[in-house]
């Protein structure tokens, strides 16, 4: 299996996962904002030039949900992703979304706004609003984790994505100060060893 990734980007994600599965793997390592992205080699995996990408055998997948749902399906034997039947999926499948669907956006226009554009074309006043929005995205989650170790049940491929997006808004800068469900929930997190590892590519 090999793992196109770069530190720092939604790919800590997959590798997280890979490690938490004790499957092996190789990387091929970007840095974000490295012209290989566009290659056009790279991009015929990826058609947006984007991490991570994930190769298995003859299978090529991109969009790090998707590598979450196809490594807990084909290689999770029942761990990380409850079953359908099980009272825990509709909450699984709702947290396991919202973190690409609802707290990305606003993560997308924060980096955009202070990382991605030439300083001369960065906007404080929407990078501010894009922090906000984040906030207000990630207080949903520190209602939902006040009497909950992980979203949905056990530790799961919903805390890889949504729970890393989470992580991701703190270092952004968003105020947790009156969010301790939120910030024991990513210290959890990040005490697991496969996420560390994962962190340290
Ligand atoms: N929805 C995609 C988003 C992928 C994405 O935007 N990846 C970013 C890093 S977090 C990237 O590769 N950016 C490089 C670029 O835009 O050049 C996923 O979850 O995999």
């Amino acid at each position: 299996m090999k793992l196109y990734f770069a530190p720092n980007s939604r790919a800590v994600r997959s590798a997280w996962l890979l490690y938490e599965l004790g499957l092996d793997f190789e990387i091929e390592k970007f840095n974000l904002g490295d012209p290989k992205m566009r290659a056009p080699e790279f991009l015929a995996f990826s058609p947006n030039g984007r991490v991570p990408v994930l190769i298995d055998g003859d299978v090529t997948l991109f969009e790090s949900p998707a590598i979450a749902e196809y490594l807990a399906a084909r290689y999770g034997e029942g761990k990380l992703a409850p079953d359908a039947a099980s009272p825990e999926y509709p909450t699984f499948l709702q947290w396991f979304h919202y973190g690409e669907g609802m707290i990305m956006g606003p993560v997308n226009n924060y980096m955009v706004e202070t990382f991605f554009v030439k300083p001369e074309h960065r906007s404080e006043v929407h990078a501010k609003r894009a922090l906000k929005l984040m906030g207000r995205m990630v207080q949903a989650i520190d209602t939902h984790m006040a009497d909950r170790e992980y979203l949905a049940g056990d530790f799961s491929i919903a805390d890889t994505i949504t729970g890393h997006a989470c992580i991701v808004s703190e270092r952004c800068g968003v105020d947790v100060s009156d969010m301790p469900n939120l910030t024991a929930y990513t210290k959890r997190l990040l005490a697991r060893p496969a996420l560390q590892k994962a962190m340290a590519l």
